[in-house]
């Protein structure tokens, strides 16, 4: 289910909004969506993604860092940062069936988030992005390899990753790969998504 293309959402960087974002990228038969929402009320948080939520009735629909948001709208799940609620403390609030997705930046993180729990795990940033502010230094292609090889959790890769160089993110071992501002901010984003599935297929 984790294979493939993950998509992202980012208001701030996409050309038609969030709602069309999603509704092309459910068109591109995207599996995963995750709302990241940054700068806005709860409750504005809460609207938004009970509509996307609606839209993505056939994917895997996480909200990013908010567990109250995630509830509220009935989401499969919660993506979260390594300053977040822990894994453990979050599966009490989630509960066995919904998925928490862990951001990592080393492979003793990625073991820790295994033994918590986590169903996935958000490498990153594996090269330089501009698109989260505090993403820190590119780490590489190499410390998916050096997770995969320890842990057994899927892996989706993000930060900095484009059309160029997602064959050897995946290559790499990436489960998925997710690309937020070379897909947002192209004009046909369902294209573009397209484009990043096709790699995998090629393999
Ligand atoms: N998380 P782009 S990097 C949301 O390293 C996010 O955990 C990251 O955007 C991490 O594809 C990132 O435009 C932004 O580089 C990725």
């Amino acid at each position: 289910m984790l294979r493939g293309y993950y998509f992202i959402t980012d208001d701030a960087l996409s050309l038609r909004g969030n709602i069309s974002d999603v509704c092309r990228a459910m068109d591109a038969g995207v599996k995963v969506i995750q709302y990241r929402a940054k700068d806005i009320s709860t409750q504005a948080m809460i609207d938004e993604a009970a509509k996307l939520r609606e839209l993505t009735s056939k994917a895997i629909f996480l909200v990013n860092d908010y567990i109250d948001v995630a509830l509220a709208v009935d989401a499969d799940g919660v993506h979260l940062g390594q300053g977040d609620i822990s894994c453990e403390e979050a599966r009490i609030s989630l509960g066995v069936h919904r998925k928490i997705g862990i951001s990592v930046n080393t492979l003793e993180q990625a073991k820790l988030a295994f033994k918590q729990g986590a169903d996935y795990l958000g490498v990153g940033p594996v090269f330089l992005t501009t698109t989260k502010n505090d993403a820190g230094a590119a780490l590489g292609v190499e410390l998916i390899r050096e997770i995969k090889a320890e842990v057994s959790l899927p892996v989706v890769a993000i930060g900095g990753i484009t059309l160029d160089n997602a064959a050897d993110v995946i290559a790499a071992g990436a489960d998925a790969v997710c690309a937020i501002s070379a897909v947002v901010s192209k004009p046909d984003v369902k294209d573009e998504i397209l484009k990043f599935k096709g790699l995998f297929k090629k393999e």
